[in-house]
């Protein structure tokens, strides 16, 4: 029999490597999307098979975390081994527009999922990982941090994740689930969503080289984070569900790196020397060589750097560096792809996208909207 796993936001970023993982692993994968007015798969499209094959290993079901029913009739109908829960209003800025939305999906959603294995009586039989976070900490002074560091979330979406946190321990402790959260630091890769910052440097920069849009703007350049790749993290949280005994653990690499660091290398990747002169809402990023052939519609002085105030959050998170000591030492799982490979990796996927886009341009079609990132 093959084990059958449940992925919650198994369009999103970690939940399309976290299925291709299982599906190499020999897993039935099942998992939920939304209902969109557009298609919402294409980061899963490589792996879809004919649903009307004989025996699909990849089995997608309509749903939402919002929708308590919807959620225990798939579990229910399903009968997972294993339950990914990695849906959420994922945003921590979109959190401070729409605080009530990402309570209800980020916080209830998880106890919906945790009831719901209840009501099913699957206590004894299905195992469940929270995707919980490194915004968690937020401005807590302990450095670096790991499962026992305290908590001081900084936004909506960090408070209802705490709420996930605390109920997925609560429902371990009170009714035997095997139940873990993964306290991950950020990752990115090709996959990552276009309006989180590390993507829209590589996407925006891309263009800019090319000649398709003329300046990114951002918030705060100051902000450090440990960046890993999500190839890596989502192994992890596979790894968690295989223990003998249910446990919580930070994932990160212990590095941080700022914003304006990103910035240099996916520019340096396109062969350009950026110079940040200016502080605050002044500061710029100029252009001041440019090496090679990759970046044709940038000349030395160009400002292709802006600040723009409304990417600045009501309470920011300043600095957060993980220690992944406890994985390291009980899982033996240690990070394989740099923050710099990562940025590389990512530059080189949204170069290749923006000269398809620009032969595209070139041959009459429209100019790419402009997008709010
Ligand atoms: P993404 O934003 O890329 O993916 C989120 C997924 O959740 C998407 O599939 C999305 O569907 C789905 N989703 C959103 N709302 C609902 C809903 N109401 N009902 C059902 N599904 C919903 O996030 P990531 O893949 O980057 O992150 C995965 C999880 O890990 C998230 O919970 C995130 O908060 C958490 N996390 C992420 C970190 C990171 O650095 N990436 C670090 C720490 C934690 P759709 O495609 O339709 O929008
Ligand atoms: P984060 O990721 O908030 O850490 O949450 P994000 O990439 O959005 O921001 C990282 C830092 O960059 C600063 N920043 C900008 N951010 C965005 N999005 N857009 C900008 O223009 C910009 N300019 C500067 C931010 O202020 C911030 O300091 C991610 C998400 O994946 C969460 O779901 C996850 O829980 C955490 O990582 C760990």
């Amino acid at each position: 029999m093959k084990r059958r796993a449940l992925i919650t936001g198994i369009t999103g970023q970690d939940g399309s490597y976290l299925a291709e993982l299982l599906l190499e692993k020999g897993y039935e994968v099942h998992g939920i999307k939304r209902r969109s007015s557009l298609f919402n798969t294409q980061r899963i499209d490589h792996l879809y098979e004919d649903c009307h094959a004989s025996e699909p290993s990849l089995i997608l079901h309509y749903g939402d975390l919002s929708d308590a029913l919807s959620v225990a009739r798939l579990i229910e109908k399903i009968v997972p081994d294993e339950i990914y829960n990695l849906a959420a209003q994922s945003h921590v800025a979109v959190s401070f527009e729409e605080p009530e939305y990402t309570a209800d999906i980020d916080a209830l959603g998880t106890l919906r999922l945790l009831e719901a294995i209840r009501l099913a009586g699957l206590e004894r039989h299905t195992r469940f990982y929270q995707a919980s976070t490194s915004e968690l900490f937020g401005l807590t002074q302990t450095v670096p941090q790991h499962e026992t560091t305290p908590f001081y979330p900084r936004s909506p979406y960090a408070v209802a994740k705490l709420y996930a946190y605390w109920i997925t321990v609560n429902y371990r402790e009170a009714y035997g689930l095997f139940a873990c959260d993964g306290i991950l630091f950020n990752h990115e890769s090709p996959r990552r969503g276009e309006t989180f910052v590390t993507r829209k440097i590589t996407r925006a920069l891309a263009h800019i080289a090319l000649g398709l849009e003329t300046n990114l703007y951002l918030g705060n350049l100051d902000a450090l984070r440990d960046w890993g790749h999500a190839r890596d993290y989502v192994r992890m949280q596979w790894m968690m569900l295989q223990q003998k005994q249910a446990e919580d653990y930070v994932i990160a690499t212990g590095v941080q790196h700022s914003v304006r660091d990103f910035i240099t290398w996916a520019a340096a990747d396109l062969g350009i020397t950026l110079e940040f002169i200016g502080t605050g809402s002044q500061e710029r990023g100029i252009v001041r060589r440019v090496d090679g052939d990759l970046a044709p519609a940038v000349r030395p002085g160009d400002v292709v750097i802006r600040i723009d105030p409304k990417y600045f959050r009501p309470a920011e998170v300043e600095s957060l560096p993980g220690d992944a000591s406890k994985a390291q030492r009980q899982l033996g799982w240690v990070p394989e792809i740099s923050a710099r490979a990562l940025c590389t990796e990512m530059m080189d996927h949204d170069y290749q996208a923006a000269r398809r886009q620009s032969l595209l341009v070139s041959r009459g079609m429209a100019l790419p909207a402009s997008l709010d990132l």
